[in-house]
């Protein structure tokens, strides 16, 4: 079965801008991929989706029929969706495709916590699924946002039993130290903690320490891969990911 990745994050974090850039990466590299929509409510795609979910459900038209604002028109449509999951399988299958690069919706918590989104990941198919998470560098560039976003992360992925990928979105908008913190935060937990003691004036510091150690031994999130849409930076390191998840070897001509 065709390998989908399902790209996951924030509102906002870059996950349509990253399905476009890997498409169009994977595309220079003479790789092959199609790009799913699962946002009913995107006004703007960076890109043309192969299979769009707006076709069915639309945020406006859940909006007009049900009477309802964005919100409650999102958990509408979110419900709606696994009906039509189906049928999206079927269109994913009918391509020959090395790769199904699936956009979710902005809203997280709505695809994170509702059953109708692990219903739809299940319908169309429970093997060969990975998950890229993004993580935006604005949130995450300092050690009470890293924490926060962090833990958002921790309790996204327990809703899902799907290898994933932390991803550092909007690369381009850190400094160079900024970054070397992040790597130094994810591989030491003791550096984040001294550094969350030093800087913190809000986050419940003791809480977070307790947390943080609690789940260190676990090794739930690991190391993060950089990416940005101003450059290729990253487009690499996720194919080699996939490649060894799905294929066994990060050898990128190996399908
Ligand atoms: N500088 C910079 N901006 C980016 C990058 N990726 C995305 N953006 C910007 O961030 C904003 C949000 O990007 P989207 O790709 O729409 O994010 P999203 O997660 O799909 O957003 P929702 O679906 O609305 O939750 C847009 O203005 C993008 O241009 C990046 O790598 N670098
Ligand atoms: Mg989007």
């Amino acid at each position: 079965m065709i390998p989908r990745v399902y790209f996951v994050g924030t509102a906002g974090s870059g996950k349509s801008t990253l399905v476009n850039s890997l498409k169009v990466w994977m595309e220079s590299m003479s790789y092959d991929a199609i790009t799913v929509n699962l946002d009913p409510g995107a006004e703007f795609l960076p890109y043309t989706p192969d299979i769009d979910i707006r076709e069915n459900v639309s945020l406006e038209s859940v909006m007009q029929n049900y009477n309802l604002g964005p919100n409650g028109a999102q958990i509408v449509a979110a419900d709606l969706m696994v009906q039509e999951a189906e049928r999206i399988k079927e269109l994913i299958d009918s391509y020959d495709s090395d790769y199904t690069l699936i956009d979710t919706p902005g809203q997280l918590e709505l695809f994170a916590f509702r059953g109708s989104s692990t219903q739809l990941i299940s319908t169309l198919g429970e093997e060969n699924n990975a998950m890229v998470y993004l993580f935006d560098s604005v949130l995450t560039k300092n050690p009470e946002s890293y924490v926060s976003s962090r833990f958002l992360a921790m309790s996204v992925l327990t809703r899902f039993y799907i290898p994933f990928l932390n991803v550092i979105s909007k690369s381009d908008l850190l400094e160079p130290a900024e970054k070397d913190r992040i790597n130094k935060w994810d591989r030491n937990k003791n550096e984040l903690i001294a550094d969350l003691k030093g800087e913190s004036a809000t986050l419940n510091v003791q809480l977070s320490e307790a947390i943080i150690g609690g789940t260190d031994s676990l090794n739930i999130l690991g190391e993060s891969v950089f990416t940005s849409s101003e450059s290729e930076d990253g487009m690499e390191d996720i194919y080699s990911f996939l490649q060894k998840l799905f294929y066994g070897s990060d050898d990128l001509e190996k399908r």
